[in-house]
Order: C-alpha cells, then structure tokens, then sequence
C-alpha cells in the first residue's frame, strides 16, 4: 500500500481540522488548550484509507497544521515531511495572510502536489462562491497548483457537500505522488517526544526517507547519543518496521529524554555528522525586504528550527523575488543533507521571507573566493550525480574523500556510491577516493621527495615509509595505494621497511651485509675495550673502500661512534657507560681519571677520550684534574 502524507495549509479558521476530520473522522486536534480555544495550536494527525482511480490502495498521513500567525513556526514543524498538500481557502472569506503565508512556504518547499479545497461552501451563495473561485484560480496561476492540473474543490464540512469530490481528488494526486525512497539511508525527523506509563520514551514523525526496523540502533542528532528501536508504531498499529512516508511513532530504549524534543533527527548509527555550516541556494520572496550580507535570521527544515547567519556569495544585498548561491552558519548544529529545503523568517518581527535548498552539507573550512564556491554550487545543483561525486572528491585534493564520508556527504548508500566513482574514472585508493589528477600529483611529490632524501642521503638505504608518508602528508589509502602503484610502475622499491628510487639507495650485496654484522658484533663484544678499526676491518671478506662505506653507514645510523679518529666505540657499550658513571653520583660525586680507569679497566690512551665524551654528554663536568657526576 503506498504512503503519502498530506499537510493543511491555510489562514486560521478557515476549516483545516473540520475538513480532516470530516473526511477521517479523527479530530485532530489534541490538546485541551486548542478544544477549550477552538483554535488549532500545534500540529495534529490523522489518517484515511482510500482506492486510486488505477485500483492501487493509499494510505493518506493528515498532519493538520495551526493557521494563526503566531503558530507559523508550529505549522513549519509539520509541513516539512509531506508529499502534498491541501489548501484551505473558506469561501466565506477568500485569501488571507496565512493563505499567502502558507502559500509561499509550500512553494519555497518545491511542492509539487495539492488540491485546494474552497470551505464553507454552505455559508455562501453561488455567487459569491464563484467571485472566490476566480479570485482563487487568479491566485494560484502558474504555481503548483495552478487550477488547469489541479482542482479547486468546494465543500462543506457541516452538511457534507463536496467531501467525495475532495477524497476523490486526493486520491487522484496522491496516487500521482512520487513515493518517499523507501531503501534511502533513513531519517525521522521528531516532532512529539512523550513518555507512556510502562511503555517509556515514545517518539513521533514523518518518516522522510528509508525504513526503520525493530531493535535497530540509531543514532540522535545533533547530540550524538544512540537509541535502540524497542517497538515501531505506523499510523498507531504496532509494527515490525516503517517505511519511507508514514506517520511513525519509535519506542526508544536507553535514551535520556533530555536528548530528545521536537528537532531532533534519528538516523542510523555512525553514517552521518551534525553540521552547523552549509552552502545554499537561497530565494528571497517578492514580498520581503531586501536581504543584506551577514543578516541573522530564523532557520526551519522538517521539524527544527534554529538561528543562523546568511552569508551572501558574489553580492551584498539579495534583493526581493531574487536568488543567490550563499552560506549558512547555524547557532546549533543538525544533520542536514543536500536535497533538504529550508525556509527563512525574518529575525524580527517574525515572517517568513524566504527559503531553499541546500546543496553543500560538508562545506569547508579554508577560505575560498566567492567565485569558486559560486561555481562549485552551480556543478551541485545542475550536475549529474557522478559528476557531484568527482567534484567532492576533487575538492579534497590530495587527501581524497573515504567512501564512508561519500556516504555522509552525499546522502548514499556504500553501493550507491562505488559506482558512481566508478563512472566518475576516480583512483580507488583502499575505501578512499582521489582524483586522477591528485594521484598524479601524490605520484610526482613521492618521487621528487625521495629524490631529494637520496641526494642528500647518498650511504643511506631509503626513506622509512612512515617517515615519507609523513613527510608528504597523506592519509595511508592514499600513501599505501600511492606507493604500491609507484612500485608497479618499477618508479621506486622497497628495501625492507625503506622505500628508494629504482636504481638509487644504498643495496647491499650479501657478503656486505655480513661483513657489517662482524663489524657491529666485534664492537658490539669488546664493551669499552674497542680493537682498532683497522684490525677489524683488515679481516673481512670485503674490500677496504667498500669496508669504510659499511662502517660510514654504521656511524651515519649510530650504531658506532666515533670519538676520535682511531677510537670507535658501539653505542650500547656507551650507554652502559653513562648509566654506570650517573649511578656512581650519590656515593662517589667526584672521580679522577685514575679511578675512571681502575674502575673501567680502559687504559690511560682511552680514558681521556671517554672522560671528555662524558663531559660533551652533560654526565660530568671537568674541574682542574677532576670530574663531578652531574
Ligand atoms: N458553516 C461552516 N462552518 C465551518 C465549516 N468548517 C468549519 N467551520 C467552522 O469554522 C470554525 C473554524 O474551523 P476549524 O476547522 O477549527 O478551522 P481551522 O482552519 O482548523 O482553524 P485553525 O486550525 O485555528 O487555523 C469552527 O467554528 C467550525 O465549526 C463549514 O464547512 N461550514
Ligand atoms: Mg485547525
């Protein structure tokens, strides 16, 4: 059965709750306040089963909405998540503020669904009934409603006159509707949150998009905080899940009711991020006063409302019936993808003068000339998908963008998007994406790089990866698909842990590597007792020059260090040293070469060398002929 949800529109006491009730037999008005008042304060709901001209069975949502001026933001709460609406124009009065009030907001919103409904029928004559109905249609020309696709339909809720007329046309275009996608990632926007007695945290919406399942984890925006689906309520029956388009009530476990009231949205968990900035096309109303840069004014998508600050894009004045590409910086944050609407009212006093679509959710930081944003949000708006895709990930250059924020970003589902990037001939790096000319340019910096390393590191084997993934920063998809496809290509190589050029670092033959493990061993045994170099070297199976590379690589690497140019020492056997001297401090703060050497067994010729390494190292300090232990 398809689901479509229908919103009242209309000037206050024009028969929006009469009407619905007429045709459901549900008043939709709840709260005690609105029966004592006979006014509607707050959004309300019904529901109503009805057959298509094609046979097809609907179920049609009512959230009737309040008409009185001062309810407005009430009204925008509820008109966010319909699919078409029903205006309500009582004949006995015809247009009103809140008719053209509720008019343009339906029309900021890019409805493009309704009926309009002519109440009262019975408290005019025919007559009047047609003066208003030509005032009506001259109204509604060239709009959504425009009478040539849309009818005008006169009734009365007292006597019942027209009523099938309206359930027959609603079925007509309910049935034209497009569907809410039902296999979107999911969105509820809340507007009732309560608690039932044994039953705990209820709340209710329009679900927007996707399905919502039992025991399914959500997560709540903006806080953050996660809920779990105990129950799942449609249209007041209990049920295993909602789909997209249905008046939905979640019974949420583990949730501090403060995290919830009307405003908040549930999404599912660790898909997408509260955002407090966001690129727009924003139009302003004929009917409101110019719009200067950097203007405060009221921000209201599905059922939240905050503050925000628009910043003008290529101009400073938006002037009335005009659009403009701009920024929005929220006073609080909210999920908010690209394809929502948004309406503007004016700081104070309160009308609404405007509204929109945003096109960026994930706009960034850095600075940009308005310019470029102008023509980044043109490709948003008018570009096919795959083309948004390759300019998101274009945007961020070397770093690339995840497939996970593709998903955020872009309101996609993981199998959504991998075909999009690769229709977009994007380079798949692991799960992150990058354009083919940032790879290009990652390829570039990663061999002048090297290229660099090695000119100024003519004995040394390579870069360490993490160093050189540093050096470049990158992220690791980026860095590790970078490197493997410079590997490929036989640009670089790797030599353990080391990446190098091809045909440049240091590679060493195998009786090398040997020959620099007898090195390193003989120091390594000898503690302070040191050979001379040249006796150790005199003993490999390796030429002398190519001896002397191998023991300048150990010096350039610290394993051996020289202290003067017959006297090299292996560092381990130095930091015992220092340990031992640094030790000695509390009982012997003072010492002469004498005990240094009694207590080392070095002789004189390698006691002084020692002794000054020490004083260089900040473990002694030399006075007259002896040393104190610092
Ligand atoms: N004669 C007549 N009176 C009607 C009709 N429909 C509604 N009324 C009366 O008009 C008044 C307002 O009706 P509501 O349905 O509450 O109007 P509303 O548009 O919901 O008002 P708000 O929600 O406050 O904006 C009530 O006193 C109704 O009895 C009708 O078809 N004929
Ligand atoms: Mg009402």
């Amino acid at each position: 059965m398809k689901s479509v949800i229908v919103g009242t529109a209309g000037h206050i006491d024009h028969g929006k709750t009469s009407l619905v009730k007429a045709l459901t037999g549900i008043d939709a008005d709840r709260l005690e306040e609105e029966k004592r008042r006979g006014i509607t304060i707050d959004i309300g709901f019904a529901h109503l089963e009805l057959t298509a001209p094609n046979a097809e069975r609907l179920r049609l949502g009512f959230v009737d909405v309040p008409g009185h001026e001062r309810f407005v933001r009430n009204m925008l709460a509820g008109v966010g998540g319909i699919d078409l609406v029903v205006l309500v124009i009582a004949a006995d009065e015809g247009i009103k503020p809140q008719t053209r009030e509720h008019f343009d907001i339906c029309r900021l919103l890019a409805l493009q669904h309704g009926i309009t409904v002519l109440t009262k029928s019975d408290a005019v004559d025919a007559e009047t009934l047609d003066v208003v109905r030509m005032e009506v249609a001259d109204f509604l020309k060239g709009s959504f409603l425009d009478p040539s696709r849309s009818p005008i339909i006169a009734a009365s809720s007292l006597t019942g006159a027209g009523l099938d007329d309206v359930k027959k046309a609603l079925a007509e275009v309910a049935s034209k509707a497009q569907s809410k996608d039902a296999n979107a990632l999911a969105r509820l926007p809340v507007d009732r949150v309560f608690t039932m007695k044994g039953f705990g945290t209820v709340v209710t919406g329009t679900l927007v998009s996707g399905t919502i399942r039992k025991e399914e984890e959500l997560e709540i925006f903006p806080s953050g905080n996660r809920a779990r689906v105990r129950g799942v309520q449609v249209h007041g029956q209990a049920s295993g899940s909602a789909t997209a388009g249905q008046r939905t009530a979640l019974n949420l476990a583990s949730v501090p009711t403060e995290d919830l009231e009307r405003g908040v949205i549930l999404a599912p968990a660790s898909t997408f991020h509260s955002t407090s900035r966001i690129d727009v096309k924003l139009s302003l109303l004929a009917s409101a006063k110019p719009l200067k840069d950097g203007a405060r004014i009221h921000f209201h998508s599905y059922t939240m409302e905050t503050i925000a600050e628009v910043r003008l894009y290529g101009t400073n004045q938006l002037n009335p019936g005009e659009d403009a590409f701009a920024h929005l910086r929220l006073s609080s944050p909210n999920l908010l993808l690209p394809g929502d609407r948004f309406i503007l009212r004016q700081f104070s006093p309160v009308v609404t003068i405007g509204g929109g679509l945003i096109l960026d959710a994930a706009s960034p930081r850095k600075k940009r000339e308005p310019d470029e944003a102008i023509q980044f949000l043109q490709l948003m708006l008018t570009a096919a998908p795959h083309e948004v895709l390759a300019a998101r990930v274009a945007r961020m250059t070397d770093q690339g963008l995840p497939l996970a924020e593709v998903s955020a970003e872009m309101n996609l589902r993981r199998e959504q998007a991998e075909p999009l990037a690769t229709k977009a001939s994007l380079v798949r790096a692991g799960d992150t994406l990058i354009s083919q000319v940032s790879f290009a340019e990652v390829m570039t910096r990663l061999t002048s790089t090297l290229a660099k390393f090695h000119d100024a590191n003519p004995l040394v084997a390579g870069m360490k990866k993490e160093e050189l993934r540093e050096r470049l920063h990158l992220g690791p998809d980026v860095f590790a698909a970078a490197l493997a496809y410079a590997i490929k290509e036989k640009k670089l190589a790797l030599a353990g842990e080391h990446v190098h050029l091809a045909g440049r670092g240091v590679v060493m033959k195998d009786e090398e590597a040997e020959s620099k493990k007898i090195i390193e061993q003989a120091f390594h045994s000898a503690g302070l007792k040191v050979p001379s170099l040249n006796e150790v070297l005199a003993n490999l199976k390796v030429d002398r020059p190519r001896a002397q590379k191998i023991v300048t690589l150990l010096l350039r690497d610290k394993v051996l260090v020289k202290l003067s140019d017959e006297l090299v020492f292996h560092q381990s056997a130095l930091a015992n040293l220092r340990q031992k001297i640094s030790a000695l401090k509390t009982t012997t703060p003072r010492i002469d070469v004498a005990q240094f050497k009694d207590m080392t067994g070095v002789s004189r010729k390698y006691a002084i060398p020692l002794l000054e390494y020490l004083d260089r190292e900040h473990v002694t300090r030399r006075i007259g002929d002896a040393r104190i232990i610092l």
